[in-house]
């Protein structure tokens, strides 16, 4: 089993992985599809990661890289074509599409399904979020949320009224995706709802149909332990470096963590850091001596 297979931790329902499925199937990558749980515990993740909780995860031997800013940076490096990337706006779109637009996304569906997800998925997500669950405040937050929410795919729907086939022009990129993984979500999670939702924008209807089209590559389910062992038997590819301009140099002790939701911190020793990204080294039983990718923008780094 060649450890440079590219695995990810994910599960069907999660947008955010739609994000880097949809990237498989643009790419037409082969992968690994190793199923978590979608609430904690995470037994089999969390020797991987350090910590980090969120989905998805990508674990390519033993380089794990978390949050899809840098998962997707990481594939356009491996597998170049077809680019998604133009540059570094691209990546900026993220913050409108996985922040702005999937605050409005989460109300109008768990306004819907919230009553019918288990009590210990809204015990999880309210501690993940660090605030509460409750569906009745969901529920009386869904009009302006459906309102942000028609605001938020009116900019999509306006892109494409010219008649091109994707946001940018005639092939899918970076820009496709983020705005997809919102208009994906709802419809997979409220097929019931998502019709009203999508009515009046019918050319964004058949770029989400253009988008779909493209499925998630070629996928071969891997079980958890298996990851954990290819991990145990890889070295990273991550090189220390020294960054002169930062103030993280090789060898610093340091504590990552999301500044968003899901902020359990990863404490590691940098390997490098840059404006984009830092890798620091760990180690559990169960992996032996990892490396965990995460982006810059978006996360904070406090020195230990
Ligand atoms: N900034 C993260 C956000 C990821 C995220 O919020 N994922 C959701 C699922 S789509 C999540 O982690 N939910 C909690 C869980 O899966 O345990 C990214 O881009 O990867």
């Amino acid at each position: 089993m060649a450890s440079s297979e590219i695995v990810l931790h994910h599960y069907p329902s999660s947008p955010f992985s739609e994000k880097i499925r949809v990237a498989f199937g643009i790419k037409r990558i082969a992968w690994r599809s190793v199923e978590i749980p979608n609430m904690m515990p995470k037994p089999d993740l969390m020797p991987l990661t350090g910590g980090y909780r969120k989905t998805p995860v990508m674990q390519i031997g033993a380089d794990i890289y978390c949050d899809t800013q840098i998962i997707l940076r990481e594939l356009e490096r491996r597998h170049p074509a077809p680019a998604l990337f133009d540059g570094g706006l691209d990546y900026a779109l993220a913050f409108w599409s996985d922040r702005l637009f999937f605050m409005p996304s989460v109300a109008v569906v768990f306004a819907e399904v919230g009553d019918m997800v288990p009590e210990a998925f809204r015990q999880d997500r309210a501690k993940m979020s660090g605030g509460t669950f409750s569906t009745d405040a969901l529920k009386a937050a869904a009009p302006s949320a459906r309102d942000q929410w028609r605001a938020h795919a009116g900019f999509v729907a306006e892109t494409l009224a010219d008649g091109r086939a994707f946001l940018t022009g005639n092939d899918p990129k970076a820009a496709d995706i983020h705005a997809y993984m919102n208009v994906w979500w709802i419809k997979a999670a409220i097929p019931h709802v998502a019709p009203s939702l999508l009515a009046e924008f019918s050319a964004l209807e058949a770029w989400s149909g253009r988008m779909a089209a493209f499925g998630h590559g070629n996928p071969a389910p891997m079980d958890s332990k298996e990851a954990l062992a290819i991990a145990k038997s890889a070295r990273t590819e991550a090189r220390e470096a020294e960054d002169p301009f930062g103030q993280l140099q090789p060898g610093d002790k340091v504590r990552v963590a999301a500044d968003d939701y899901g902020r359990d911190p990863v404490a590691g020793t940098v390997i490098f850091a840059d404006a984009r990204e830092i890798a620091i080294r760990r180690s559990a039983p169960e992996t032996g001596e990892v490396a965990v990718h995460f982006p810059r923008a978006g996360f904070t780094v406090t020195k230990a």
